[in-house]
């Protein structure tokens, strides 16, 4: 829960100029998806299911039939949304945390 409120407090300070959704922006892919089993979300580096989500109410609906990756949308103010995984957008990746 932390990680995700912190990221996207991150994508609200560093990227002002790139989330703007008129601009096209479809915000960012967090590696989530149900493309093996519709309805099934996992993470694809680990094939693990979610043990915290933030989906915008009424997400993921799978519009059209064809929506299997999950993204924060710019729209819903960084919830989660499913969209279809062919759609360009910028994306986040996970690293492990420094050694203390
Ligand atoms: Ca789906
Ligand atoms: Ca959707």
């Amino acid at each position: 829960m932390f990680t995700f409120n912190f990221v996207k407090h991150t994508i609200y300070q560093k990227t002002n100029s790139i989330t703007d959704p008129s601009q096209g922006n479809i915000g960012y892919y967090i590696g989530g998806s149900d493309m093996s089993t519709e309805g099934n979300f996992i993470w694809m580096h680990s094939r693990q299911p979610f043990n915290y989500t933030d989906w915008k109410q009424g997400m993921p609906d799978s519009h059209g039939n064809h929506e299997d990756c999950v993204h924060l949308y710019p729209l819903f103010h960084f919830q989660w949304n499913d969209i279809q995984c062919s759609t360009p957008g910028y994306f986040i990746c996970e690293k492990p945390s420094p050694s203390k």
